[in-house]
């Protein structure tokens, strides 16, 4: 296979409600599309980094400038083009793992679409749904939370994780366990706004049941984390400080964590996700699948990820219009809880034109 033409493409789509996070508040998704054409197929990749960098180093204008001036450069020049031949290509750039992995999927769609396997079963799926979580952002009030809360578990989400940051935290879980009991399964997730000084607040949180804290510290904290581990009985979850597999085994090996948080985005790839999984599996340690409001492209990659054994943990797969009203691919839907893995070739599913269109705010074509 061999790299023909490139399309960059931009979308915006407008989320149902305005999604607030210890970093910011998102009112729209603006995110980049990336299409290989091969003479044998083509593909589909999502770069999952956000307008602002907020959340990590990355940002979409960023991860579209390393596409075009690097990254395209680096994969156009392979002559036998697969897709674990992508990052190797790709080492010489450091970071930018938002937009390796964006290519690197558009590469393993082409790649599976032109042999006619599904990313699941290529990746090792064991699973033909996988069940949903959803990530609840920050409210103006613990009524509204409630709210929410409540046409979540009605819509038959089976986990539901709270946004927390200093003053939104404890009071919000109480609420929550009051409401919906202690059967419920509940987590939280403060997106690295606490420092080690709120240690003994944090520690507030244990006698809720938490099934884990999602990333209390900053990205380079391990040491941190593992002290702060040392200090709480709920169990900590690194997202935003595992960068890689060798991230997470020295996350593990110094007890910052004792569950991972698995992002493709974050890692490079899907490829590097998938071994991300088999180490923490070996340990023991259990993942889940995370979520960056993908379209129903990245969504279908995440929930062909998510169906791999050691996923034990219900992700933040969510449905389709948990974040828009229009999806770029027919939407993916909640059936009892869970999200069917899509089974056809490569992703298993592609923009309907008429909507691409509709929310494309930019194109580049590059050969
Ligand atoms: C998390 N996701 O687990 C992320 C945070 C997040 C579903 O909670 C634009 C780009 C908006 C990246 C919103 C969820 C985002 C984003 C939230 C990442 O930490
Ligand atoms: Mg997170």
């Amino acid at each position: 296979m061999k790299l023909a033409q490139v399309e960059l493409r931009r979308v915006a789509l407008p989320l149902v409600a305005p999604f607030r996070t210890s970093f910011g508040v998102e009112t729209t998704r603006d995110v980049l599309l990336v299409r290989v054409v091969t003479a044998d197929a083509e593909g589909w990749g999502e770069c999952v980094a956000g307008a602002e960098p907020r959340y990590s180093s990355e940002y979409v204008d960023g991860a579209a400038d390393v596409l075009r001036r690097f990254l395209l450069p680096a994969v156009a020049d392979l002559h036998d083009l697969r897709p674990e031949a992508v990052a190797p290509a790709l080492g010489f750039v450091k970071g930018h793992r938002m937009a390796k992995a964006a290519l690197e999927l558009a590469v393993l769609d082409a790649w599976l679409r032109s042999r006619g396997i599904s990313l699941a079963s290529h990746l090792g799926a064991t699973r033909e749904r996988v069940p949903a979580g959803v990530s609840v952002g920050i409210m103006g009030s613990l009524p509204e939370l409630l709210d929410a809360v409540a046409g979540y578990l009605d819509a038959g989400y089976l986990r539901i994780k709270l946004k927390i940051e200093p003053g939104w935290d404890l009071a919000p879980v109480e609420a929550v366990r009051e409401r919906f009991g202690g059967e419920l399964m509940l987590q939280v997730d403060a997106n690295a706004a606490y420092t080690l000084a709120d240690a003994g607040h944090l520690a507030g949180l244990d006698p809720f049941g938490l099934l884990l804290i999602e990333q209390p510290l900053p990205e380079e904290d391990l040491l941190g984390h593992a002290e702060l581990q040392r200090r709480l009985r709920t169990p900590i979850c690194l997202d935003e400080s595992i960068t890689s597999v060798k991230a997470a085994a020295d996350a593990l090996a110094l007890g910052a964590c004792r569950i991972v948080n698995v992002k493709a985005g974050r890692v490079g790839g899907y490829l590097e996700a998938r071994r991300l999984h088999d180490l923490c599996h070996a340990r023991g340690v259990p993942v889940w699948c995370g979520g960056m409001l993908e379209t129903g492209i990245g969504r279908a990659a995440n929930v062909a990820l998510a169906a791999l054994p050691g996923f034990t943990l219900p992700g933040d797969t969510s449905a389709s219009d948990r974040y828009f009203h229009l999806d770029v691919t027919a939407p993916f839907v909640l059936q009892n809880g869970h999200l069917a893995v899509p089974q056809g070739p490569g992703l298993g599913v592609e923009p309907l034109p008429a909507v691409l269109e509709e929310l494309t705010t930019r194109v580049e074509r590059l050969r």
